[in-house]
């Protein structure tokens, strides 16, 4: 619908009355978009700072890609007036997220980074002064806090950092501003708010746009209404037919997510300006999307270095008659009289100057400071100088009461007058008794975690498909009554007084945006559990660019800690090719330690150091009791590391895959390593063998091990933290059986699972003085064969091979 030249509205879709009235209103009632000349006159202030700093840039660095907004410029004055707007309705804290197109303008005149800062990042001669391996100035983040001169009140400003990969950052976005809104109670979105900003044929494209829209309609995930703009450039400017769109309009992604469309021509910056104040009015107003389509052209190629004659020589004739907006604009208000000549060039040799002065002071900048570009500061968690409080872990044990009241909660029903389901009577009966035993299965071990660091003021939230009740059904951690509907009750916040909220919630069938929103959630504040946990381990696939993007390297490139944890549960129990594998291999491959250089033993706090260097943690672990260390392990360490852990699924209900409270008392911590402790290790110099596992396969290999009697030859310890490697603690254990020969098993296929990373941090451990063996399945294409009977008979193949003393003897 065309309500002016200038602006068109699509909103049919929409199917509330009270709304579409509302919008209306907006465009039908004569007269709404007039402004005052104070207003003009600043409008045309923003524009002279958009478009100068992209021809200052220019000027300086003629060679250098920036991503220039030419033909858009008008998208600084309309993200203004959105935040103008929104802080005008209370609004004191704005995250953002964007492509490359026009960030570092947007960093410079929207979010007000120092523009010398922005300047020295183009001197390629400067040394970084922080940790890491540094980004590209385009992706940087930001985090800045001002007043805004036209409402007066403080204002927040925070742009996500960001990967190349288009949209990525959309859901980061969402899980900062939700976490944001979460803890400082801003339940209906009020105070906090996000501005997500996307180029045309990325916001058509990529299917994580809509991942991201669509969970803004769940309780647990809405931030309660994001502003979109969109800098179209493809559809705007062209008088030639074979221009015609090559991917779909916006529209269409606006229409499947209900949310109205405003479209706008970008050479007229008061229709600009009104459909931004129209669009902040509405988020404000409904708590709900709204799109700005900000209809413009390129002026240069893709970046300064391209050159779009090559292409589309027609269109780019035109573009280049194209008088700039600012130019236009300019010249309307002269001859309208809000400002005269003189005035206007005036305000233009003012911000020329402003630029010339930050550049001259840049050239006195010694060193880049990466720090300067967090998109948000952890105060108080680090020292001034950004360094760990401490480099220690205390103790991870709880006191036996502490064990046993957890217990009886999670076992209980804890409020009057509620019916649960007689199959989960059952459940939490059983629950009961392992508390009476002083005994933990993992679901059990999974509560005390969560429930002692509730008690201590960290804040847990759990997301993922299902995770309410477990995939696995083996958790419940929501009790539905079974007569009163919807009526629910989590007993893990009736734990303690004053303890910390739990979160437990189910997500949209998403992982790509449900896994970007936990980790944006995760790096608002360290004093929080944030567990993201697939289905099955597989899926985490469809979010591999969070992972490959931003939670394996997101420490080296924007020197930004996360705590994220990722359980995946993995395998190998005949359920086929799909639901067997978590992928380990492709974890452990991204693990930055080096395999072949063994490091210093001896060190002070040689396991925290290790942990505080690596990019992420990856732990597979064998006992409930090491998975209850290993998560309070993640909040008491002092500086924040992605933890991935490979999670049971028939180790859930095994009847050996059970810890005593003892494991879990004052003074006990995870086990990075735990040692064989049986016949074995009580004569070691008989041992023939010394096999390293990790993970479920344990139980096969001692169940195997003791139906063919050589629990005396035969020792066999678990690896549980992966990576970083344990040198230290087996080099210990393979110094204590000096006639073993070495092998490592596994049950996943030979190019999977943990082999290629475990086999040479062996090897360097012991300084390559024996070989290490493998006992597993062979290479493979797929994960698992479909097939159970050859499943079993792989699985004997492999006990059959660690337990043949001279299945190696051929080859050495
Ligand atoms: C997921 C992903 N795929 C491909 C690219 C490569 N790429 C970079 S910019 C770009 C074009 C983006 O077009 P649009 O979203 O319209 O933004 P514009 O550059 O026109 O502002 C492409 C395909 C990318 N960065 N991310
Ligand atoms: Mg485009």
């Amino acid at each position: 619908m065309a309500y002016c030249q200038h602006i068109g509205v699509e909103f049919m879709f929409i199917n509330d009355l009270e709304q579409c009235q509302w919008i209306r209103q907006k465009f039908e009632t004569p007269g709404v978009m007039q402004f005052t000349n104070e207003e003009k006159r600043t409008l045309l202030a923003r524009l002279v700072r958009s478009t100068r700093f992209e021809e200052f840039l220019q000027r300086k660095w003629s060679s250098e890609k920036r991503f220039g907004l030419e033909g858009c410029e008008v998208l600084i004055p309309a993200l203004k007036t959105i935040i103008d707007k929104s802080s005008e309705n209370g609004v004191d804290y704005v995250i953002m997220g964007m492509p490359h197109r026009g960030r570092l303008n947007v960093l410079a005149n929207v979010i007000r980074k120092e523009l010398e800062q922005i300047f020295c990042q183009f001197d390629s001669k400067l040394e970084a002064a922080d940790e890491g391996s540094g980004d590209v100035k385009y992706h940087l983040g930001m985090y800045h806090r001002r007043i805004n001169r036209v409402t007066d009140r403080n204002i927040t400003l925070s742009l996500v950092a960001n990967p190349s990969h288009l949209e990525a950052a959309d859901p980061v976005v969402m899980g900062k501003t939700k976490a944001e809104q979460f803890y400082c109670g801003d339940t209906e979105g009020k105070k906090v708010m996000s501005i997500l900003l996307h180029g045309d044929a990325a916001f058509a494209g990529q299917g994580i746009v809509y991942e991201t829209f669509h969970l803004s309609d769940l309780p647990s995930y809405t931030t309660h209404g994001t502003v979109h703009v969109v800098v179209n450039n493809q559809i705007g400017f062209t008088t030639d037919p074979r221009m015609a769109r090559s991917s779909p309009y916006p529209t269409d992604v606006a229409r499947v997510v209900n949310a109205p469309i405003f479209h706008v021509n970008s050479d007229d910056p008061e229709a600009v300006m009104y459909v931004c104040k129209v669009a902040a009015e509405w988020r404000s107003t409904f708590h709900k999307d709204v799109v700005v389509d900000l209809v413009c052209y390129r002026r240069n190629g893709h970046n300064e270095m391209d050159e779009p004659m090559f292409t589309q020589p027609l269109m780019y004739k035109q573009i280049r008659k194209q008088k700039p907006v600012l130019q236009k604009y300019a010249e309307l208000l002269v001859s309208q009289g809000v400002v005269n000549q003189p005035e206007y060039e005036e305000e233009i040799s003012k911000y020329d100057k402003i630029c010339e002065e930050a550049f001259a002071r840049s050239k006195d900048e010694k060193i880049l400071h990466i720090k300067h570009w967090l998109d948000s500061p952890w105060p108080g968690f680090f020292t001034l100088d950004g360094q760990p409080r401490s480099m220690t872990c205390p103790s991870t044990g709880l006191t036996e009461d502490i064990l046993t009241h957890i217990g009886n909660v999670a076992s209980s029903v804890p409020v009057e007058d509620f019916t649960i389901h007689g199959g989960l009577s059952r459940i939490l009966k059983t629950r009961g008794e392992l508390v009476k035993n002083r005994t933990v299965d993992w679901a059990l071990a999974e509560y005390m975690a969560f429930g002692s660091l509730l008690k201590e003021g960290i804040h847990i939230r759990l997301s993922g498909q299902d995770v309410e009740r477990g995939t696995f059904s083996h958790r419940h951690h929501v009790l539905h009554d079974q007569n009163v509907d919807k009526r629910t009750c989590i007993p893990m916040n009736h734990l303690w007084p004053n303890q910390a909220p739990y979160t437990v919630c189910n997500s949209s069938l998403s992982e790509y945006g449900v896994l970007g929103f936990e980790l944006g959630f995760a790096m608002a504040s360290p004093n929080a559990l944030v567990l993201w946990e697939a289905q099955f381990g597989d899926f985490h696939n469809t979010a591999q660019c969070i992972i490959d993007q931003f939670i394996c390297p997101g420490q080296a490139k924007w020197v930004r800690q996360n705590g994220i944890v990722l359980l995946l549960p993995h395998g190998m129990e005949g359920m086929g090719p799909e639901h067997s594998s978590a992928r380990p291999e492709r974890f452990l491959q991204m693990c930055n330690d080096d395999p072949d250089v063994l490091p210093d033993l001896k060190e002070a706090n040689f396991d925290i150091n290790q942990l505080y260097d690596c990019n992420w943690v990856v732990v597979n672990c064998s006992t409930p009791g090491n998975f209850f260390h290993v998560l309070r392990r993640q909040i008491l360490l002092p500086f924040r590391k992605p933890l991935i852990i490979f999670t049971p699924k028939s180790l859930l209900r095994h009847p050996e895959a059970r810890s005593n409270f003892d494991e879990m008392l004052p003074g006990t911590h995870f086990q990075r390593v735990i040692p064989e402790d049986g016949p074995a290790a009580q004569n070691p110099g008989n041992v023939k063998r010394l096999l390293f596992c990790t993970g479920k396969v344990y139980y096969d290999l001692t169940r195997e091990r003791k139906a063919r009697d050589m629990v005396e030859q035969v020792a066999i310890t678990r690896i549980e933290q992966l990576s970083p490697f344990p040198f230290d603690l087996l080099l210990q254990e393979v110094q204590k059986y000096p006639n073993a020969e070495l092998a490592w098993c596994q049950e996943e296929h030979k190019n999977q699972g943990y082999y290629d990373y475990v086999k040479p941090r062996l090897r360097t451990t012991i300084s390559r003085a024996k070989p290490v063996w493998y006992a597993g399945r062979d290479p493979a294409a797929a994960p698992a064969t479909g097939n159970k009977k050859t499943h079993l008979t792989e699985l004997q193949r492999l006990l059959d091979t660690a337990f043949d003393l001279d299945a190696f003897k051929n080859f050495s």
